[in-house]
């Protein structure tokens, strides 16, 4: 991908500062930030489910993650692989050459970007052009030396919960009690981690809302967040324009409500994800999400949490919710649903 020098002009005579002030603190503690964290969405792919083929070319690329960043994200998360169920895997060449020019730049241009990628070798490489962070969905699964190329690079980690690769992963959606097994899974996830020698401090975890889950699963991860939290890892939410979200707001005929019209529910789902003791929440849609931020900030950052960090019983299912989850029974519709 070849970048035009307007946009490099343009981007020269106004580099992105760094967040040396604002939201995170600084690049180094953004781990550790107090206050919510947004990582921006760019998928460099054609097959994405909700921006796939927008931004292949480079210049369109960049220019989404600078104007992601001006909504207020704190970092980019650049994917050059879909991870949609059902798609099929692409080979690291081709994933290395869809994301490095587009990390390359934002870097260069001072924006802290993250690499949304379960393979080492594409992961190396990023990093070695400025990326801050692995977001790895597969939780250090996919790739043996995952683990070595992050701990090597002392760079954060995002490990999400994973049962398989996009094509197997409907059949894996089978689960007794989805938090809990969720919960234990990260669990071994972060053992794993920290036994090849990547610092407690560097990571994050991510419940994988959409990954060998049902439109169920994923309410259910939401509603019982804080049993996530109680793991005691900055956790990453990852629930925006998911197509349960679309059959949740489905209309009359029970056509879910396409992907450009879930922002709402995916702001709604980001702050009560944050009020119940989310460190982050990734989204398509940043200035949504961050005004909706800023005004939970405002009001005094109120929490869903009791002290234990258990929320009380959760309130029955409003009628929606309910005719959606009859609407997935009915259908069969389930398994890495998104
Ligand atoms: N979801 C997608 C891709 N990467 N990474 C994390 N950590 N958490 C997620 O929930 C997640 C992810 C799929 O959504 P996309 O195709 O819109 O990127």
């Amino acid at each position: 991908m070849r970048m035009s020098g307007l946009l490099r002009r343009r981007l020269a005579r106004s580099p992105e500062a760094p967040p040396t002030s604002g939201t995170v603190g600084s690049v180094t503690d953004l781990v550790r930030a107090e206050t919510p964290v947004v990582m921006g969405v760019l998928n460099v792919t054609p097959d994405s489910f909700s921006d796939g083929g927008r931004y292949a070319d480079l210049d369109a690329a960049v220019a989404h993650g600078v104007r992601l960043r001006a909504d207020g994200a704190d970092l980019i998360d650049v994917g050059g692989e879909s991870t949609r169920p059902g798609a099929e895997r692409v080979d690291a060449e081709t994933e290395t050459a869809r994301v490095l020019p587009v990390v390359r730049e934002l870097s260069a241009a001072g924006i802290v970007v993250s690499i949304d990628t379960s393979r080492a070798r594409v992961a190396e490489a990023v990093l070695a052009a400025g990326a801050y962070l692995v977001n790895d969905v597969s939780g250090g699964l996919a790739d043996p030396d995952m683990a070595r190329v992050v701990r090597d690079a002392g760079c954060p980690w995002v490990l999400m919960h994973w049962r398989g690769h996009s094509r197997e992963m409907r059949e894996l959606a089978t689960y007794t009690d989805v938090v809990t097994e969720v919960r234990d899974e990260l669990s071994r996830r972060v053992e794993a981690a920290l036994a090849a020698g990547v610092a407690a401090d560097r990571i994050v975890v991510d419940p994988g809302l959409g990954f060998a889950k049902t439109a169920a699963h994923n309410w259910a991860l939401s509603a019982r967040l804080p049993e996530l939290v109680d793991l005691g890892f900055p956790v990453l939410f990852g629930a925006s324009r998911k197509s349960y979200l679309g059959r949740l707001l489905a209309d009359a005929a029970g056509e879910p409500r396409p992907t450009a019209g879930r922002e709402a529910a995916t702001v709604a789902t980001s702050v009560l994800a944050v009020a119940a003791g989310a460190w982050g929440v990734r989204v398509h849609d940043v200035r949504g999400t961050a005004d909706a931020l800023a005004v939970w900030q405002a009001t005094g950052s109120p929490r869903l949490v009791t002290a234990t960090g258990r929320r009380p019983a959760t309130a029955p299912p409003t009628e929606a919710v309910t005719r959606s989850r009859q609407a997935e029974a009915a259908t069969g519709a389930s398994g890495g649903d998104r």
